[in-house]
């Protein structure tokens, strides 16, 4: 398969965004690039998305995929080689990346984010940039329980730990050879170290751990060959074509119904907790793995947004 144009739009202290370009990086893939905003407003990236408003999400023309453990398995289909996704640790791989969005890397960023990290994060900004972030961050958060700076300390530690008993065995994870799970705990590592370097001693404690960041670090971020303009992407998105629900860029196809809900059905999509922005369209797949809407916006045309199911609401659109 000819590589397709992959859009990235992200922003550079963003660490699931980190967790792709090292993917990217992995599987020696060129890509464009896109800096979006790190808060709302994000006008052309919800024209894009329909509402979504998270950070990374990856475009193929008129197709966007959201949430990272989704880009992740079209990168996998796009290329390859080297895997993501090793046949012996499919199991575990998609686990074990799982808890490291989630449990690691909530507990990294409330230690990441305590006071004296945030200043160093918005040392150079204005307080009211320091003061927007917080607002925006709150309101994605919604009812989120927030762990506190020392629990979040105390996990970070533990979790730290573990992660050095697995990279003392063997270069990565779980093997001489990286995988999707490698990519998932390492970003909110990156974050301490690269964004927070005040509080990065945490990560002295575990040598280990930190070879293994040097070895995945040096994977390097593939070849970003052009960075565009949100409005260029706007205007590919508008010259595109959506791919054919049944032949884009992701594995299955079959359609799996869990929710009663028929193809062709109006639906909304959103994140089950932090940002709960929803995208509105006409459902085109429902396949074990992701969701797939079309919508049409005025200024990209018609647009097809897809979604992984874990860790997503689908709704009929005129429920609340
Ligand atoms: N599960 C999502 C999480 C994405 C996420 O939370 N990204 C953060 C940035 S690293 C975010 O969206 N922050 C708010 C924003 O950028 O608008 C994924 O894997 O893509």
């Amino acid at each position: 398969m000819a590589t397709p144009d992959l859009i990235l739009h992200h922003y550079p202290s963003s660490p699931f965004s980190e967790k792709i370009r090292l993917a990217l990086g992995y599987k020696r893939l060129t890509w464009k690039s896109v800096t979006i905003p790190r808060i709302m407003p994000k006008p052309d990236v919800v024209a894009l998305t329909g509402g979504y408003r998270r950070t990374p999400v990856l475009q193929v023309g008129a197709d966007v995929y959201c949430d990272t453990a989704l880009i992740c398995d079209v990168l996998e289909h796009v290329q390859p080689e080297p895997m993501l996704y090793p046949p012996a640790l499919r199991g575990v791989a998609r686990i074990f990346a799982q808890w490291a969005d989630s449990t690691l890397f909530w507990a990294a960023m409330a230690y990441n984010l305590q006071p004296r990290g945030a200043a160093q994060v918005f040392a150079k900004a204005p307080p009211d940039v320091a003061k927007a972030f917080g607002e925006d961050r709150k309101a994605m958060a919604g009812n989120m329980v927030r762990l506190r700076p020392a629990d979040a300390t105390s996990a970070y530690r533990s979790y730290l730990r573990r992660i050095a008993h697995m990279v003392e065995e063997h270069d990565f994870l779980f093997g001489a050879e990286p995988c999707v799970a490698d990519f998932a705990a390492y970003h909110p590592l990156w974050f301490t170290r690269m964004q927070v370097p005040l509080l990065a001693d945490i990560l002295n404690a575990t040598p280990a751990v930190l070879e293994w960041m040097e070895r995945l670090a040096a994977t390097g971020h593939g070849l970003m060959d052009k960075q565009l303009e949100s409005g260029d992407a706007i205007t590919v998105a508008q010259g595109a074509e959506p791919m054919p629900a049944g032949g884009n860029l992701l594995i299955d196809s079959a359609f799996q119904d869990d929710h009663g809900i028929a193809l062709g059905t109006p639906v909304t999509i959103a994140a089950e907790s932090f940002g709960p922005e929803a995208t509105q369209g006409v459902l085109i797949a429902a396949t074990r793995t992701h969701y797939s809407l079309q919508r049409e916006d005025p200024r990209c045309g018609v647009m097809h947004l897809h979604f992984p199911r874990i860790g997503y609401v689908l709704r009929k659109a005129d429920t609340a």
